[in-house]
């Protein structure tokens, strides 16, 4: 009997890195599941089950997870802080996606459930300062989160718990930490930063222009882990017999203007700073520390920063010189 494994976000960026590392286990069935029409999915597979169905509908959550082994839940209306800044309700709504595969999952005995919660549950607090301490697992706490998407991810996080308290349904969550690499979207709103600082950078080099805009003042810090080392910690943790929340992370904290200047460096090439101070800033600092899950579930990233951003800027500069049809894909709103 093959597993069978429900990845729901499968459209997505993180989603469709996971569905693609389980493609060539011949043990697993994949489903996967998007509320983006499939022409918008940044991976699609043709053996895998690939459903476009809103998970916010109670029925959809029922009909998808009908004799799954393991629930992925990675689906939700996100973006960076220009997006999450400016689109709070709409954040807010990804709750009744996790509530209804909450249920579902009890409802189908489903053996274990993943949620993705983020690095914006963190005490703002804490990340007042550049150059923070490294946020511990315990510095949710007491609650002053990411207004809108961050209250929806701690609020997640909770109702997995007690899912699993009352009902007996086996819960992982962990909080990721600026997540990037290729394959996500770097361009029409909601991209963060790694990917629109590259994006800016290559139209820059590419039209002889010496300036590119730059949001804040470039000295807020933070840390950013790629995809690959993603992944790696994603399944370290759900393999795990660890049911405790964990931070999926990197603890290399660097300021924008320094991330910055390891893009230049990749794309060789040197630009000036506009900073525009009335652009979305979210927290001052914010990086992660990891000796929890160090210490629990033996994971650590493996690449530094300047090999993921080399690895993105390359993919991101091949889909801009390819007039990729992805730039559309990214513009695209997904839901109204
Ligand atoms: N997106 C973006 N685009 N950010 C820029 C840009 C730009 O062109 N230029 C400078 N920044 C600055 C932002 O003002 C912010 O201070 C910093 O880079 C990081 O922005 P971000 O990557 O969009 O998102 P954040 O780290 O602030 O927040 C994200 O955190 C994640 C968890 O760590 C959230 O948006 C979530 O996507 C996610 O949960």
């Amino acid at each position: 009997m093959k597993t069978k494994i429900l990845v729901c976000g499968a459209g997505g960026f993180i989603g469709g890195h996971l569905v693609s590392k389980f493609l060539n286990d011949k043990n697993k069935e994949l489903i996967c599941v998007d509320i983006k029409p499939f022409e918008y999915w940044f991976q699609k597979y043709e053996n895998t089950k690939n459903f476009c169905l809103d998970l916010k509908d109670y029925n959809n959550a029922l009909k998808v997870t009908e004799g799954v082994d393991y629930v992925f839940n990675f689906a939700c209306n996100m973006g960076g802080m220009g997006f999450i800044e400016n689109n709070k309700a709409e954040c807010m709504l990804s709750v009744l996606v996790n509530t209804n595969l909450l249920r579902a999952s009890v409802k189908h005995k489903c053996k274990k459930f993943f949620f993705s919660s983020s690095a914006c549950v963190y005490n703002a607090s804490k990340q007042k300062d550049t150059f923070v301490e490294g946020l511990k697992e315990e510095d949710a706490y007491p609650a002053d989160p990411e207004d809108g998407y961050g209250w929806e991810k701690l609020f997640s996080e909770r109702m997995c718990r007690h899912f699993s308290e009352d009902f007996g349904l086996e819960t992982r969550v962990v909080r990721y930490h600026n997540i990037f690499g290729p394959l996500g979207t770097f361009d029409g709103g909601r991209e963060k930063a790694p990917a629109a600082l590259c994006r800016k950078i290559i139209y820059a080099k590419k039209n002889n222009q010496k300036i590119i805009d730059v949001w804040g003042d470039g000295e807020q810090t933070r840390s950013f882990l790629f995809i690959d080392d993603c992944i790696d910690g994603t399944l370290k943790v759900f393999n795990s017999k660890e049911s405790e929340v964990f931070n999926i992370g990197s603890e290399e904290q660097v300021s924008i203007n320094q991330m910055i200047e390891l893009i230049e460096e990749i794309a060789n090439y040197k630009v000036e700073k506009n900073y525009q101070l009335n652009k979305p800033k979210g927290v001052r600092g914010r990086s992660s520390d990891n000796s929890l899950v160090n210490k629990k579930v033996k994971w650590k990233p493996n690449l530094t920063l300047k090999e993921g951003l080399t690895k993105t800027y390359t993919w991101i500069e091949k889909q801009i010189n390819s007039g990729s049809n992805i730039e559309k894909f990214c513009q695209s709103n997904i839901e109204k």
